[in-house]
């Protein structure tokens, strides 16, 4: 796929344990999202914008996030949303935890991290928003072993399974050229889905 470059396949691992859908959504829909987790993010923080400042110890900085179990007004369109759209790409049976929505500033970065295996299972999903950034997956246990993914707005991604829990992911600023053009890294919304660990 064009939104790859890698060598860890080269080295033997199967990345297809991360999925990716470019243009998931139509241009409208991106508006719309964007336009529901803005709201969301208000309620939740505020009208005023403000980040998490660069903490040493966190993974990300300068990022607000928050978990949604209603989205206000929207609730319907957003239930039914997630349910045709996202949940109907998994197998019946997977449960959810609460969608989150995450703001990351336009100099806001994510460290190199594997999700909480305590706190959820098998499968890590986004919706992708308003910028577009490199996401760039390492072994965990050989920071070499690698390969990048381009997220642009309307991208919808699943890490899963192998790469969900042998590989970090990490968003940085320092990575900003894709396949020899600039990357325009701006405000970024994700919209993240967790299943139930079980
Ligand atoms: C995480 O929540 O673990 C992330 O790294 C967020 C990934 C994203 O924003 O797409």
């Amino acid at each position: 796929s064009t939104a790859f470059t890698d060598n860890a396949s080269s080295k033997g691992y199967s990345i297809n344990d991360f999925l990716v859908y470019p243009d998931f959504v139509t241009k409208e829909e991106k508006e719309t999202l964007t336009s529901i987790c803005e709201k969301k993010l208000r309620r939740s923080f505020g009208p005023k914008v403000e980040y998490f400042p660069i903490h040493p110890d966190s993974v990300i900085h300068q990022y607000r996030e928050c978990s949604a179990s209603h989205w206000g007004k929207q609730d319907e369109f957003m239930k039914e949303f997630i349910n045709k759209k996202i949940y109907s790409m998994f197998p019946d049976q997977m449960e959810w935890l609460d969608p989150h929505v995450l703001d990351l500033d336009g100099d806001g970065e994510i460290k190199a991290h594997v999700d909480n295996i305590e706190y959820s299972g098998s499968v890590v999903a986004g919706l992708c928003l308003l910028s577009p950034a490199i996401m760039t997956m390492r072994h965990k246990d050989d920071s070499n072993i690698r390969f990048d993914v381009l997220l642009e707005p309307g991208t919808f991604y699943i890490q899963r399974d192998t790469i969900r829990y042998s590989f970090t992911h990490e968003i940085r600023l320092s990575n900003t050229t894709w396949k020899g053009n600039e990357v325009d890294r701006s405000r970024r919304i994700s919209l993240l889905f967790r299943d139930k660990k079980i």
